[in-house]
């Protein structure tokens, strides 16, 4: 299966990186925002082709699907131009700037028969398949709440600046989509209950930002001190905190930020049952914390000696060899990747489809009317 890239910031790199690690897999070539960049990336990826644009990449005969790394303002026009061009799609999250640009994507790739995935690559760390697969044992019960937090804090000082604080670039939301729909995504899967109805409200602390002149990478802010700077005004929130109901009954509340102090990239979940209860996070990914009421708690180690099938598919290193951030990319793209070869496009799949995506963004919607009415919001 080969393989082309658009994009070369901190995702692309990522992207190829996972890809050189998944059998079968041959990455082609990279594309960014200029010839001289794709040829920079290429030359550090140390991939054969550099192409000039987007539209040169998916003229490219040789290859059968599209890894999309860009700012998210270019994800539905790639989107479609790579699907209409006949290749698959592992496009980065949120999969497009709204439900009616991601309502056509999802109508697309089913016209196209191809396969269409969002990079909700928290799903892939083996505690949370083991998560899974526990709640589909019946081994919490009937889920009762889910709550939790994903807080960051490379925004935090006005003087951080990136392409995502404006929403021409990332879309009305951005804490919330950024990485609240990480959360959601990740909840969601775990448990099999969908969100039916929200109550948000978002927050900007900081309505005012220096922009350095010049581009500036995902958390490159505190390594590359920028020395000159302009005011921009920013809408989109640095902080949102959500009341959630879940199919069944469950109730949760999910709190996001991207201005904590301390906290670098840490998602946490609690689950709770009418048998028992989970907790993780994101920072210490190799174990699962269970509760229970009757009996001693216990954490649950990564460890493919002892956890169940289907996170043994996807760790690939014995207990006490932790696996992190870059392998769920690896494992997220290893199930993408089979699921081409088996020819299986349907809706259910162990990574995040289109139709997973499209919801992602829905959802988004109603947490940004919910906040504007501050009323609850039925999806
Ligand atoms: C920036 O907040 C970011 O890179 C997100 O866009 C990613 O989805 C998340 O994995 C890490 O943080």
């Amino acid at each position: 299966m080969k393989v082309a890239i658009t994009g070369t910031g901190f995702m692309g790199t990522v992207h190829c990186e996972a890809l050189k690690r998944v059998r079968g897999v041959e990455v082609v070539g990279i594309q960014g925002s200029t010839k001289e960049k794709s040829q920079e990336a290429a030359a550090l990826l140390e991939l054969p082709k550099a192409y000039s644009d987007f539209a040169e990449l998916i003229a490219d005969p040789e290859v059968e699907a599209v890894h999309i790394t860009t700012p998210n303002r270019l994800h539905f026009e790639q989107a479609s131009a790579a699907l209409n061009a006949g290749k698959h799609v592992m496009c980065e999250k949120p999969l497009a700037m709204n439900a009616t640009e991601s309502a056509e994507l999802v109508r697309l790739a089913q016209e196209k028969a191809l396969a269409a995935a969002v990079n909700y690559n928290m799903r892939f760390y083996p505690l949370n398949l083991e998560a899974k697969q526990r709640v589909l044992a019946g081994k919490l019960g009937d889920i009762y709440s889910i709550f939790g937090s994903y807080q960051q804090d490379w925004l935090l000082y006005d003087t951080d600046y990136n392409w995502r604080v404006l929403a021409e670039e990332q879309g009305e939301l951005r804490a919330v989509a950024d990485i609240g729909t990480h959360w959601i995504d990740l909840v969601q899967n775990i448990t099999g209950k969908k969100v039916e109805a929200v109550f948000a409200e978002v927050h900007t602390v900081h309505p005012i930002r220096k922009r350095p002149t010049g581009e500036v990478e995902t958390f490159s802010g505190k390594v590359e001190a920028k020395e000159s700077t302009e005011p921009i005004p920013v809408t989109t929130d640095d902080i949102g905190s959500v009341m959630l109901r879940f199919e069944g009954g469950g109730r949760g509340v999910m709190f996001v930020s991207q201005v904590t102090s301390g906290r670098k990239n840490c998602l946490r979940y609690e689950i709770a049952g009418s048998k028992a209860s989970i907790q993780w996070n994101s920072e210490e990914p190799n174990q699962l914390w269970r509760g229970a009421r009757d009996e001693s708690n216990q954490v649950i180690l990564k460890d493919p000696g002892l956890n169940d099938s289907l996170t043994r598919r996807f760790t690939d290193f014995p207990g006490g060899h932790a696996e992190g951030f870059p392998d769920t990319f690896k494992m997220c793209f290893r199930a993408f990747y089979q699921s081409i070869e088996d020819k299986d496009f349907g809706p259910n799949q162990s990574f995040a489809t289109f139709e997973d995506g499209h919801r992602e963004i829905r959802l988004c919607d109603a947490i940004l009317e919910s906040h504007q009415t501050q009323r609850w919001v039925e999806l």
